[in-house]
């Protein structure tokens, strides 16, 4: 073989191999957004789960950590809101319900009581009394709780 036809050679081998590794490697658009999604709930939903112990009395109640990971779980709660741009309806796997972006106006107002409720959660979590702490916990597991009734599948 000539010089030139092995630098053709090894040109097409280095060409294909990274066209195949990019293929397999790069998340596509709705790859990304449905995963940046999922993160945004591991977030919200570790910290809350951390608190849900606590209410359940399987955990001693430290003030100052669950007043962090209430405001944890608001922020989050605010977040999560950027989590649904159409383009993330379909393309990775998700319990996402389609019927979110079908019925906007009711996912919106379910996502906007969660948002009210955390936020409660988070003002009560301050005052650092468990008896305070607790109804408002379990407003915000109610409205959690609605919206993945409708809207997430089991
Ligand atoms: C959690 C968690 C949820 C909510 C929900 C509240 O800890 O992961 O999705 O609480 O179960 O009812």
């Amino acid at each position: 073989m000539s010089n030139s036809s092995w630098l053709a050679a090894v040109t097409l081998m280095i060409g294909t191999s990274l066209a195949l590794e990019g293929h397999a490697q790069t998340p596509s658009r709705a790859e990304q957004l449905i995963s940046y999604r999922q993160a945004m709930y591991t977030v919200l939903g570790t910290n809350f789960g951390v608190m849900g112990a606590v209410i359940q009395g399987k955990a001693p109640y430290d003030a100052q950590d669950f007043a962090q990971r209430a405001d944890r779980v608001a922020y989050m709660g605010q977040m999560v809101e950027e989590g649904f741009p159409v383009e993330s309806r379909s393309g990775a796997p998700t319990k996402a319900k389609p019927e979110i972006w079908d019925e906007k106006a009711d996912f919106d107002k379910l996502l906007d009581d969660m948002q009210a409720k955390t936020r409660a959660l988070s003002v009560a979590a301050k005052g650092g009394s468990l008896d305070q702490v607790k109804p408002a916990f379990l407003a915000a597991a109610q409205a959690c709780k609605a919206c993945h009734d409708r809207f997430k599948e089991k």
